[in-house]
């Protein structure tokens, strides 16, 4: 037999699959249908690195067993091309990003397609192509026409050397994500969707979907619903009063003064008087509080700040005591009113502050039940909760920490937002028949130094016509941010070439939803978020067949250096997939990155340990000169049925390394034996193929098949063959031992019963009589109570 040689075998069976489009999906087929997606890459300048492979690789197991399984599967891939990285290439070099982008593509198409990744490359998309983007853009005019779209001024975090807005996640530690430098605050213009509208929906429907615990829980405190009560508080001998939203209403006779945020109107009110006392420290501390992060100022170690409105004093509507009202920036100003009923005896923030300003502290809830509450003391809080809302005129109401979604940039490369401003009519969007909108040749890539885009400053292309009236007007030179292509593309895989619509509604119907959506621990808030949000809304206008966009949700772990650290060409550890491909093979490098550790766990490269899963390789690579007519023996057999059951249960759990090494030690034991049968021999190519497709069909084809591995059925285990690890199970009747049965340990109760009825001596008690009950510790006891 030849020698194993990686690099002709791969080549042979890519060529294969290209020609004969193996892995393109079919619309018309009629076998059930399995949408697997991952997310799709970012092409940047560098490469593909060997963490990018991790998910492809771990999905592409999944969609080839699907395959096996009968499903028609849909998996593809795409670029999600916008963004600053690439802009930031154009300004240095001047060369536009989109022929940037589309070396980078091609560079990144290359190596997965060296990877033997089973993608339909024939639904590749790029968000960056006009042809796509142009749904992009309509998507936005449906938003803006549903009143979801809408333009106000914005703080936003502002990074004064890349001169673009950045939003809050791009802030680390207070300096931008890219460039290092200290991020500023600045009002600004924005185009604004409003999210917040379907933030019941985004929380509640997580109950519909099959998401990992860990992700749920990160969409539901991102979202941050909060039941509790808005209860208004007069300001003593004047008109004014504050609303305060409490999610502890029954704590209120433990209120013994107000917190306002810096940002309150009433503070600004407030200053206006003739007569205050400390203004100018009010004053102060309000200057001083602007420099403060928002991290910093919820963060529960920080020390409590805060000044005191003096001069007046609110009511506590239940108690009728005079609070006294302060200042601080523990409080923030867009969470529920902005304002504070204090707690101190029950609330941690409260209680540093009024220890520090020696506040009274007054406890009223002690385990369940209100005390020093007047009539309502010795009630449990869920009996008078609503009752107590109720007798200080407040109303109960839910709120959510989730914010409106700031959807401007001032740069270049994003998708232009389709709107033109007339002097006459105001904001008149781009009627539909002229989008897309396309990004014009610009000269300069960098934003204007009053910190517009570049489109700014191209007269031919900002002025137009007002499509309206017909007179001058001004198209919109804000672009979109990078998460908007995201938001939408596995709808576009669906029907990437539809000039007519985003995609057909009869494929989106037969498509949607996605079955399996993987993708990086990083993406789990706010991509996520996005893509429900626009989901949930092109459900709404009748586009998207269904509420929810993904049935299932799961991430994976990053592939850190050698070094334990990011890979990264700034740091000079990043290891090529090329070079491994290279060397040890496409076979080889999948085995290796699922064998590695846990597919959800961060884990770090070593080429040394990618031995194993080479010599693995060519030992079943030798392996086939073993294969005959001959029966395979017991014990081989049993290994084999029991190996089959074990991996498939592991692919569908994502137990991807457990499931190689579950392989191995099959591999390991058809070393030990002198011949295998072909049959069990190509059951096993075919449980194999999954994880090492190049070499499972080589060895396919030599057993002498002239059709795809891939077109066979995945194989089902015999459960008889599979003999377990016996164990003596002891039998009792009555509670007394009066035998033993040897079986397997996961024997069911009852198959150990029928088997305890079996034993002669048990014929006395079991002869006739049914019995009352039967207790079972699974492979160990079996009391007979009679
Ligand atoms: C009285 C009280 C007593 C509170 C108590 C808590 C415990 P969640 O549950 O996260 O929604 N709060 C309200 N608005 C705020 C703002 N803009 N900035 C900072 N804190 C604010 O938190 C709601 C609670 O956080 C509210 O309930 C309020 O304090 C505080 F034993 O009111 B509570
Ligand atoms: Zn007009």
């Amino acid at each position: 037999m030849d020698q194993y040689d990686h690099k002709k075998l791969e080549e042979k069976w890519q060529k294969i699959w290209e020609e004969k489009q193996l892995y393109k999906t079919d619309d018309n087929s009629s076998n059930p249908k399995f949408y697997a997606l991952v997310e799709f890459p970012y092409p940047s300048g560098d490469g593909l690195h060997v963490g990018h492979p991790r998910p492809y690789i771990g999905m592409d197991i999944i969609a080839r067993k699907k395959r096996l399984e009968g499903f028609n599967v849909l998996y593809p891939i795409g670029w999600d091309a916008f963004g600053l990285p690439t802009e930031n290439y154009a300004i240095k070099t001047g060369i536009s990003p989109a022929e940037v982008t589309k070396n980078n593509t091609d560079n990144f198409r290359r190596q997965i397609k060296l990877l033997g990744t089973s993608f339909d490359w024939s639904r590749e998309i790029n968000t960056t192509d006009p042809k796509y983007y142009k749904w992009t853009q309509w998507i936005f005019l449906q938003l803006y026409k549903h009143g979801l779209g809408y333009k106000a001024k914005a703080i936003i975090n502002w990074c004064p050397k890349d001169k673009t807005g950045l939003a809050n996640e791009e802030v680390i530690n207070g300096k931008c994500e890219r460039c290092g430098t200290a991020v500023e605050k600045r009002e600004k213009e924005q185009w604004i969707l409003a999210i917040t509208k379907y933030a019941e929906r985004l929380d509640k429907d997580l109950d519909t979907v099959d998401y990992s615990p860990q992700i749920k829980l990160q969409q539901k405190n991102w979202i941050g619903r909060s039941e509790g009560a808005e209860i208004k508080f007069n300001i003593e001998g004047e008109e004014a009063s504050i609303i305060v939203f409490t999610s502890r209403p029954e704590t209120i006779y433990g209120a013994t003064y107000l917190v306002l945020s810096p940002e309150h109107f009433f503070v600004e009110e407030f200053l206006k008087r003739e007569t205050i006392e400390n203004k100018d420290k009010v004053n102060s501390y309000l200057q001083k509080s602007k420099a403060t992060t928002e991290i910093e100022r919820t963060s529960l170690s920080k020390e409590k700040t805060g000044v005191e409105l003096k001069g007046i004093k609110a009511i506590n509507p239940a108690t009728k005591e005079r609070i006294p009202v302060f200042v601080a920036d523990y409080v923030l100003p867009h969470y529920g009113t902005g304002a504070i009923m204090a707690v101190p005896a029950h609330d941690e923030r409260d209680g540093q502050f009024a220890k520090k300003y020696t506040l009274p502290t007054k406890e009223v809830i002690d385990g369940s039940k209100l005390i020093n509450s007047e009539n309502f003391s010795g009630h449990s809080i869920q009996e008078v909760k609503e009752e107590l809302v109720d007798l200080v005129g407040g109303k109960m109401k839910t709120t959510y920490k989730l914010r409106d979604w700031i959807f401007s940039r001032q740069r270049y490369w994003g998708e232009p937002i389709p709107i033109i401003h007339c002097a006459k009519c105001g904001t008149v969007p781009v009627p539909e028949k002229d989008l897309p909108v396309e990004l014009p040749e610009v000269e300069n890539y960098h934003p204007t130094d009053s910190g517009e885009s570049p489109l700014a400053v191209i007269s031919e292309w900002v002025n137009i016509t007002c499509p309206k009236c017909g007179g001058e007007a001004k198209r919109e030179t804000d672009t979109m941010p990078n998460w908007a292509g995201s938001s939408w593309y596995f709808l576009r895989y669906i029907d990437p070439e539809n000039t007519n619509a985003l995609a057909d509604p009869e494929k989106l119907k037969k498509w949607m939803p996605v079955d399996w959506y993987n993708g990086g621990m990083e993406h789990t808030t706010l991509h996520l978020l996005y893509s429900r949000f626009w989901n949930k809304f092109l459900f709404d206008i009748g586009v998207s067949p269904v509420n929810e966009p993904y049935q299932k949700r799961t991430s994976h772990g990053f592939i850190l250096a050698p070094d334990g650290e990011k890979m990264s060409k700034s740091r000079g550890n990043v290891i090529n997939p090329d070079d491994v491909v290279n060397t040890f093979g496409a076979d080889t490098f999948r085995l290796y990155e699922m064998f590695m550790g846990p597919f959800d766990q961060a884990v770090k490269w070593s080429t040394d340990g990618i031995l194993g899963p080479r010599r693995f390789v060519e030992k079943i690579w030798k392996q086939f000169e073993k294969v005959n007519t001959k029966t395979t023996d017991k014990e081989t057999k049993s290994l084999l049925e029991k190996t089959i059951k074990k991996v498939g249960e592991d692919i569908e759990s994502m137990h991807f390394n457990t499931a190689v090494s579950t392989l191995m030690i099959l591999g390991n034991q058809f070393d030990k034996v002198s011949e295998i049968n072909q049959l069990d021999f190509e059951r096993f190519l075919i449980i194999l193929a999954p994880f090492c497709p190049h070499l499972s069909e080589e060895l396919w084809e030599k057993c002498g098949h002239s059709t795809s591995i891939f077109a066979e059925k995945w194989p089902a285990h015999n459960p008889q063959l599979i003999t377990e690890e016996e164990s003596n199970i002891v039998i009792q009747i009555n509670g007394k031992m009066r035998g033993l049965v040897k079986m397997s340990a996961d024997s069911e109760q009852e198959a150990v019963f029928l088997a305890a009825k079996g034993l002669p001596e048990m014929a006395k008690w079991l002869g006739k009589t049914e019995p009352k009950k039967i207790i079972y510790v699974p492979g160990r006891l079996l009391n007979i109570v009679i």
